[in-house]
């Protein structure tokens, strides 16, 4: 029985669980694949982890996963690609097989980071498909290169395929036995559900569709309710979705609240979600609780008009009003998250926004200074038409030789002056619904990476997102 060895290289805490191997784990099983798992996140000893072979075989691949490039925020700059080459380096070492990297940071700059890493192989997008067909080719001795994702260096340089994009329905049935899911919830607070994946929006920044892909591809209801029951069998109860948007499309999150409510799973769980105010009803929120669901992030951005609309967003400041209403109404706590310093910001435009969010006062506010740029998206064109990344007065982070903008770098639109951080900060004024990191205060508060408030937390009892663990813990509820 050909083997395959699945490593995850995500040591941060509070601990995360890779749910991505547990999928590929599924079908590569299915295929008669044997996959042997090396999680490095519970290992103290990455190199002796790495060398233990607890198998007679020789795989045919080892595969590491690689969830974040970096921590995505300006005031911390975390860049996790270093630590990445180091593992891949190391299982370089210690096996002969062909090593194959993706990963949802992966997949945000797939070219860069096969050639930082030196990895064998990478695979872009969706693993499930492209990984047991890529077991398949090199277990029989084909050349691989038709596989959907691939990419591959050859004299020439980094050479790809385009991503796996197909139906995700027709995936097997997503059972779970991969991971140490009790382990990652009783030491990381909640389990990570995947409803669909894709997203169809435009907002100019986010790095969603090209990892995901720019269409919808939804499970059917019937069975992400059968992930959950999986999932509350191994003593799993409290979920986080991974889908961008649980309402997007919105029939879909609601055909799989009413099939979480007629299977009973909304008294038996409890579950966060991500969504956007754009068409947020009154009647999904209610769904929504109705079937288990407590807590909703939404991804507000802004709160002024003008700058919604340089972002690329599909609503106006009103909808943060009316979401806010119907998550009050259903009952849910929720969080809106801002995305401060894009194309056009101002002094004024923040100021409306922090003023709006104060009078719409959400359960808390996340506000992130600076946007992330990734190549391919609307954003990095735009920067590319303001001219040389090094002279630009509108990033900050690694704008020195990073023409793929691998190492991190941030879109504050200089009309914010050198000091926008500490215009933020004052215009927040300590208000105690904000999540605001910045460099001097420590970064802890909204960072998700190495938190050690959150793990105390969890350590205690607490279960949920992180930000509304942050939130009862500080409102000591
Ligand atoms: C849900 C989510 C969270 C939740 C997780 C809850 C949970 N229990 O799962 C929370 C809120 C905790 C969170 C935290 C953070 N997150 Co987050 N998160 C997501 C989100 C929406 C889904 C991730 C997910 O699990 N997807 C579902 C699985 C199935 O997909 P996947 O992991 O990509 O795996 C597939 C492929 O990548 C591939 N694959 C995966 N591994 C491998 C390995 C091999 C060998 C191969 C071949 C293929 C392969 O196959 C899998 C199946 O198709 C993504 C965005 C997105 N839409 O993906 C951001 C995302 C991963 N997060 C991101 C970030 C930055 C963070 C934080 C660092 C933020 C912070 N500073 O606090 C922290 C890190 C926490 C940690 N410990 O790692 C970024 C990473 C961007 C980057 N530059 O790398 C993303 C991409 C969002 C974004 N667009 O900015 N996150």
């Amino acid at each position: 029985m050909p083997e395959v060895v699945l490593v995850n290289t995500n040591r941060l805490r509070p601990p995360v669980a890779p749910v991505g191997l547990d999928y590929m784990a599924d079908l590569l099983r299915a295929q008669g694949v044997r996959v042997r798992l090396v999680d490095l996140c519970f290992e103290p000893d990455a190199e002796a982890a790495t060398a233990g072979r607890p198998s007679d075989v020789d795989p045919v691949l080892v595969g590491l996963t690689l969830r974040n490039t970096d921590d995505c925020y300006l005031a911390s700059g975390q860049d996790f690609v270093p630590e990445f080459r180091r593992l891949v380096e190391l299982a370089r070492r210690h096996t002969s097989a062909p090593v194959v990297i993706g990963g949802s940071g992966y997949s945000v700059c797939p070219a860069a980071i096969l050639q930082a890493t030196g990895a064998d192989y990478g695979i872009a997008g969706d693993g499930e498909v492209p990984l047991a067909a890529l077991t398949s080719e090199l277990a029989r001795g084909n050349d691989p290169q038709r596989v959907p994702g691939l990419l591959w260096r050859d004299a020439e340089g980094v050479k790809g395929n385009q991503p796996w994009l197909g139906p995700l329905e027709d995936l097997p049935r997503r059972g779970r036995a991969l991971l140490d899911n009790e382990r990652y919830f009783s030491e990381g607070g909640q389990a990570g559900v995947e409803t669909k994946r894709g997203c169809d929006r435009e907002c100019i920044y986010c790095a969603d569709p090209l990892g995901k892909g720019t269409r919808v591809r939804a499970r059917s209801p019937a069975q992400v309710a059968d992930e959950f029951e999986a999932l509350l069998a191994q003593n799993v109860d409290h979920f986080h979705l991974c889908d961008s948007e649980f309402n997007v499309p919105a029939e879909h999150g609601s055909a799989v609240c009413q099939e979480l409510i007629r299977r009973g799973l909304g008294e038996q769980t409890r579950w966060y979600a991500y969504a956007t105010p754009a068409g947020f009803t009154g009647e999904l929120a209610l769904a929504m609780r109705r079937a288990g669901c407590v807590g909703v992030n939404l991804g507000a951005d802004s709160g002024d008009d003008r700058m919604l609309a340089e972002l690329g967003r599909d609503f106006r400041a009103e909808a943060l009003w009316e979401t806010a209403r119907a998550c009050r109404d259903a009952g849910l706590v929720f969080m809106y998250d801002l995305l401060l310093g894009g194309p056009g910001e101002t002094r004024r435009s923040v100021a409306l926004t922090i003023e709006t969010m104060k009078r719409i006062s959400p359960d808390r506010v996340g506000v992130s200074l600076g946007v992330r740029i990734y190549q391919g998206t609307a954003l990095s064109r735009l920067v590319q038409r303001e001219g040389p990344t090094a002279q630009n007065p509108n990033l900050r982070g690694q704008v020195e030789d990073n023409p793929q903008l691998l190492r991190p770098v941030f879109y504050v639109s200089s009309a914010l002056g050198r000091e926008a951080e500490d215009y933020v900060a004052g215009l927040v004024g300590g208000d105690p619904r904000f999540f605001f990191p910045t460099t001097d205060s420590g970064t802890e508060a909204y960072n998700y990476s190495n938190n050690e408030r959150l793990v105390e937390a969890i350590q205690q009892g607490y279960r949920g997102a992180y930000w509304d663990i942050l939130r009862r813990v500080a409102e000591g509820d």
